[in-house]
């Protein structure tokens, strides 16, 4: 059975506290400094997130001695190179225009779901937004740089500073690319996030977007660009970023793992029987989805859900599910996505000391009268 609700199963939703109340129209606060806050519920129901409800991952206090005006900011273009130079906004501009929707998925997102539970912020599932991006590809930057033949990696530098934790040595947010990440066309020097001049929470005036990673990869504040001939091997990069599983082993944060979750109806929701429209989204790294099913009745049987909407490469795909009728009283529902490359969402997230790439199967549970 196809779903006929558009959205938000909101004509089932029986009238709670919860629902008559007005919607939270602000990020959901996880720290305030550095500023930290997640999408709310409420805006997790639509395929693009309005920028002022994207949520906001800072390390660092706002970059301090800072004009984020276009006039007069300047990327810096040095290491391996025979031309270090400055990049001015205008020459972004000149260069050509690249629009792309991405997803964008802060690394910790769902840590709060790890058992046991790990330090770090403790991040339910709104650290997560998707936004329709522009600017320059940074291979038109690079193509104009003279590489030396020996490079292989490409650093990024924030304009923000601090210690990363008491008594670390200050430093700036610093990440590399393999050279062949930096090089995709689709790895961009963005300077508008839906359409609007990016605002200081998310990097103004310009920032790294690198479609199909974490979060932690799409620097900010863009204000140096090096080529390296050795591997980085920052706190950002080599310390935090990190999987470390229980055994010991370890490799970097990277790609987006395929993930999906139920954004309607909300988890505890007490409805009235019949048919009950659910949705929500789901997405992996550099690869469409190819599949959303759901199971209520803990992973043993699984139905499949309609995929609906915009798909592209790097962006969510929505799903929708009609389900029903519905027998009254308490229901568990599980969804779980899998991609164009075959890989499937586990039903357990794997445990890791830092608690990054959390996406096992979440359990939304339902009253129905
Ligand atoms: N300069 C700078 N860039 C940064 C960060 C930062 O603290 N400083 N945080 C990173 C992390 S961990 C994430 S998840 C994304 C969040 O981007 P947003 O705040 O626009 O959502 O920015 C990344 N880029
Ligand atoms: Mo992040």
């Amino acid at each position: 059975m196809s779903c006929t609700c558009s959205r938000a199963g909101s004509p089932e939703i029986a009238k709670s506290n919860q629902e008559t109340r007005p919607k939270i129209r602000t990020l959901k606060p996880v720290d305030e400094d550095p500023m930290i806050g997640e999408t709310p519920p409420s805006a997790l129901n639509s395929w693009l997130t309005p920028n002022p409800l994207f949520y906001i991952r800072n390390h660092f206090p706002f970059p301090s001695v800072f004009d984020p005006s276009e006039s007069t900011w300047e990327i810096a273009v040095d290491g391996a190179i025979s031309n270090p130079h400055e990049l001015r906004f205008d020459d972004l501009l000149n260069l050509p225009r690249r629009t792309l929707a991405v997803t964008m998925e802060c690394a910790g997102n769902n840590r709060r779901d790890l058992e046991p539970t790990v330090p770090g912020n403790q991040f339910d599932t709104g650290a997560v937004s998707t936004a329709v991006w522009t600017g320059a590809s940074l291979a038109d930057v690079l193509r104009t740089a003279d590489l030396e033949p020996e490079s292989v990696e490409i650093l990024f530098e924030g304009a923000d500073s601090g210690e990363p934790e008491p008594g670390k040595e200050i430093q700036s947010y610093l990440r590399s690319l393999p050279i062949e990440i930096a090089r995709h066309p689709d790895t961009i020097i963005a300077y508008e996030m839906n359409g609007e001049p990016l605002t200081v929470e998310h990097g103004a005036p310009v920032r790294l977007v690198v479609p199909g990673w974490y979060g932690m990869a799409s620097v900010k504040w863009l204000q140096r660009i090096t080529v390296l001939t050795k591997p980085f091997k920052g706190y950002f990069q080599t310390y935090k970023y990190v999987v470390r599983y229980q055994n010991g082993n370890e490799r970097p944060v990277r790609e987006m793992q395929v993930k999906s979750f139920i954004s309607s109806p909300r988890h505890k929701s007490i409805l009235k029987g019949g048919a009950i429209c659910l949705s929500g989204f789901a997405w992996s790294g550099r690869s469409e989805i190819d599949q959303v099913e759901l199971s209520a009745d803990g992973g043993h049987s699984w139905e499949s859900a309609d995929l609906l909407g915009p798909s592209t490469r790097y962006s969510w795909q929505q799903w929708n599910y009609s389900w029903g009728p519905a027998k009254r009283g308490h229901h568990t529902i599980i969804s779980r996505a899998r991609d164009t490359r075959g890989n499937v969402q586990p039903m357990r997230s794997v445990w890791n000391e830092l608690g990054y790439e959390v996406n096992g199967a979440t359990s939304l549970c339902l009253d129905v009268l």
